[in-house]
């Protein structure tokens, strides 16, 4: 048998072992066994895992650490080469024939597999290679790596072919070369390891660490190989774990201890390197990674919650075996850093650690050359702004994080103003480009997104208004209230609710869950959504405000139809013609970068235009997230592209007919009882692979799903009959969304949040 396929797994991912379990059957080469190492929860029953094509065996071993149950399965193992897979890992189809293949004609110590990191969920990638055989598209993956990731293995080739390109890319490192890619080497998984090398030696087979470092095993390795390679093609497919809140890697539950065992776990493998340069190298990198590691804790030494003391013993132990050698190769500020503690002098550690925070960040400001200004200023945020006393009567609003002043906190803002003139300072942050100043702005100061004032006022106001997130820096000081809005009842999946993220930050389920923490209220346009926030945003039920949104009262204004003569006449729009407002939303995998999201206009207006001119007009509306300025020129005055208009209620209020697809706007629009098309051209693909619905968008919708240009245009010259077809589902529509939606919200939310007025 050539290969042992090792797979240490914890209780909880016992779900997975089945995904990882087909992509093994799928290899194409099938000489292996699979030896599943199970750190056995005794009250959870594990059912055994059968095949018919290949052999498994699952040890489940009580009460034991990772790296015993591992090491009690390598000892099993009968394969000429041991392939550690991590339980929520993938692999490539071809990974073992190519492995095979290589094999058969080099003699190799280890083979690492390379890694192919993603965030999606693995059902996900399964998917796509099995649709695709090689081929992963591009969205999966850190972006960061975005161009290894660009070049699939084997896209259009087949195999035949693609393994004669392949095999010439190996590249193999000696024992030198080797030590320059030490830190990855250290790793166990994704290791190809020739089983005669794996240490059979008693005291390994007690390994006690809870958290599994393999540097132990892989130094006792390292030491006796001769050759070692690196495959260049992805082969390995590393899921990587984005929400650390429910669903944490082995390294992210643990993180109050983490460091704890990592240097126990240093300290437990010095013994066994032998090999003086490889000593050297690696007391080195334990200290780098220890410098790193106090330098962010030890400034904040909550952070490090009970085991700051165990955790500096420790250090102390380590320090007085490795001192020599780890003075000599630590660098400077490792070693000024270092010196006090192993004199246990703590305070005066801590405060050395401050100093190089400190220097760090005037550093980082050093390199930084567009953003110079917003590091200065963060910097009186952090360290002179926050400690100035609270302004009781400023209130600091922020919407779309500064693009325009509207939605819900424009509204708040008016109703304060009307209703207890002078009594409050009101601070609007704005960008940079915005310069569509309110007309009536007394009392009102704008503060520019990151500069100081916003700095100073984000610290000394009382209450803050934002309607998407506060930054991730953000200090929330005693006695102040932070009403979180937010922007839309849910139909995509939202936060906690979706399987993960690829296109935002990796850390977004983690930041949102602390960012949310700081919220004091968070406005409910509706049950529905409050439903849907408790588990989405795991914000408990007993903060929101069950009041509608404020945002949406003015389409229950009296004086509506005024309004809409203005708006019209301010915006050109003749008033005889009747308005379509196309809103659509954006694709999270439609993107230049990370942020940055692309819109192509697949809506063609032309032909709308052609038929529909006499009697309307198309107002487009893209999404704020679409970086992209669509050219509309070409279409003359059929079309009005605001998308950078400030308010989207007053678009609302001019239509006669909604044209959207994923965007929440239509339950707002619903509102004002006229019709909505929804023009979902690439639904399967948005449905299946990308976030889900709450939703079932073909039965719950008050208006058709229409997948191509001709339906739309259809549709739209026979409103009436749509609006009769769907009369009943928008009624029902209506009770369900719109239920709170009285015109009196804002009403409401000042009446509870500025209750002291
Ligand atoms: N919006 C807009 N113009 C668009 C689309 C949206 O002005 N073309 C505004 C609307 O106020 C809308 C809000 O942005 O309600 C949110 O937009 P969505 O398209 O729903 O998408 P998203 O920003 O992802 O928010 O709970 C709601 C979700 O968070 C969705």
């Amino acid at each position: 048998m050539k290969f042992s396929i090792i797979t240490p797994c914890k209780t909880r991912d016992i779900k997975k072992l089945k995904t990882l379990q087909v992509s093994i059957e799928q290899q194409h080469y099938l000489d292996i066994e699979w030896i599943i190492a199970y750190e056995a929860d005794p009250k959870v029953p594990f059912s055994k895992l059968t095949s018919e094509s290949i052999q498994i065996k699952t040890i489940s071993i009580p009460q034991s650490t990772p790296g015993s149950a591992l090491y009690k399965a390598v000892s099993l193992s009968s394969g000429e080469y041991l392939v550690f897979v991590d339980a929520d890992d993938l692999l490539f189809p071809n990974c073992l024939s190519q492995l095979s293949n290589l094999l058969n004609s080099n003699e190799f110590d280890i083979v690492d597999l390379s890694n192919y990191p993603t965030y999606e969920p693995a059902k996900t990638i399964f998917g796509e290679l099995q649709k695709n055989k090689y081929y992963l598209p591009k969205w999966g993956g850190e972006k960061t790596e975005k161009n290894d990731l660009d070049k699939p293995p084997f896209s259009t080739l087949d195999f035949e072919d693609s393994k004669k390109q392949a095999l010439p890319k190996f590249s193999s490192y000696r024992k030198n070369k080797r030590l320059h890619v030490f830190t990855e080497q250290l790793n166990l998984t994704g290791k190809v390891i020739r089983n005669t090398l794996f240490p059979r030696n008693k005291l390994l087979y007690g390994l006690t660490n809870p958290i599994f470092y393999s540097d132990m095993l892989m130094v006792t390795i390292g030491q006796k190989i001769n050759t070692y390679t690196k495959l260049i093609f992805p082969s390995y497919i590393k899921i990587r774990h984005n929400d650390p809140i429910n669903d944490p890697s082995l390294t992210q539950t643990e993180s109050s201890q983490m460091w704890f065992y990592m240097i126990s776990n240093w300290l437990e493998t010095l013994p066994y390197l032998s090999n003086k340069i490889w000593k050297t190298k690696y007391i080195h990198q334990c200290v780098d990674y220890i410098n790193i590691y106090l330098c962010s804790a030890l400034a904040k030494p909550e952070n490090m919650g009970t085991q700051i003391n165990s955790i500096l013993d420790l250090l102390r132990t380590w320090l007085s075996i490795t001192g020599q050698e780890a003075q000599e190769t630590a660098k400077l500020t490792t070693r000024w850093l270092l010196r006090p503690i192993a004199k246990k002098e703590d305070k005066k550690a801590i405060h050395r650690s401050k100093i190089i925070k400190f220097l760090r960040q005037i550093n980082r400001l050093r390199q930084s050359d567009h953003r110079s200004l917003k590091s200065v200023s963060k910097l009186c945020y952090q360290y002179i702004f926050t400690k100035l006393p609270i302004k009781q009567n400023v209130i600091l609003y922020e919407s779309f994080l500064g693009r325009n002043i509207s939605d819900s906190p424009k509204y708040i803002y008016q109703f304060l103003k009307e209703n207890y003139p002078g009594k409050f300072k009101h601070v609007w942050v704005i960008n940079p480009e915005f310069t569509n100043f309110p007309a009536n702005n007394s009392n009102t100061v704008f503060v520019k997104r990151f500069g100081f004032r916003y700095m100073y006022y984000l610290a000394v106001s009382k209450y803050q208004v934002i309607n998407m997130r506060q930054p991730k820096w953000f200090q929330k000081r005693e006695n102040t209230t932070l009403l979180s809005t937010w922007h839309g009842t849910p139909l995509k999946h939202l936060v906690f609710d979706m399987d993960n993220v690829a296109s935002a930050n990796p850390l977004y389920k983690e930041v949102f869950y602390h960012q949310s923490r700081q919220w004091d209220f968070l406005i409910s346009p509706n049950q529905y959504s409050s439903n849907i926030f408790e588990h989405a945003f795991m914000y408990p039920k007993k903060q929101m405000l069950p009041s509608g949104y404020p945002r949406n009262d003015i389409l229950n204004a009296p004086n509506k139809i005024e309004k809409t003569k203005k708006i019209k006449s301010k915006l050109g729009i003749p008033q005889d013609k009747k308005v379509i407002l196309y809103a659509p939303t954006w694709r999270d995998d439609d993107y230049f970068e990370v942020g940055k999201y692309k819109f192509t206009l697949k809506l063609d207006i032309g032909k709308l235009r052609n038929k529909l001119s006499n009697d309307f007009v198309l107002v487009l509306r893209t999404h704020y997230f679409i970086a992209n300025h669509l050219d509309t020129s070409e279409f003359g005055d059929f079309i009005f592209n605001e998308s950078s208009y400030d308010d989207i209620a007053e678009l609302y209020l001019i239509s006669d007919v909604l044209i959207t697809d994923y965007s929440s706007v239509f339950f707002d629009y619903a509102i004002l009882k006229r019709p909505i098309l929804f023009y979902v051209y690439d639904y399967e693909q948005y449905a299946d692979v990308l976030r889900g619905f709450y939703l079932n968008m073909s039965k719950d919708l008050p208006g058709p799903l229409l997948k191509t240009s001709d339906d739309v245009l259809d549709a739209l010259e026979h409103l009436d009959s749509v609006q009769n077809k769907y009369a009943d589902r928008y009624h029902l529509f209506s009770s369900r969304f719109n239920a709170w939606e009285d015109g009196h919200a804002t009403e409401r939310v000042v009446n509870k949040v500025f209750r002291n007025l």
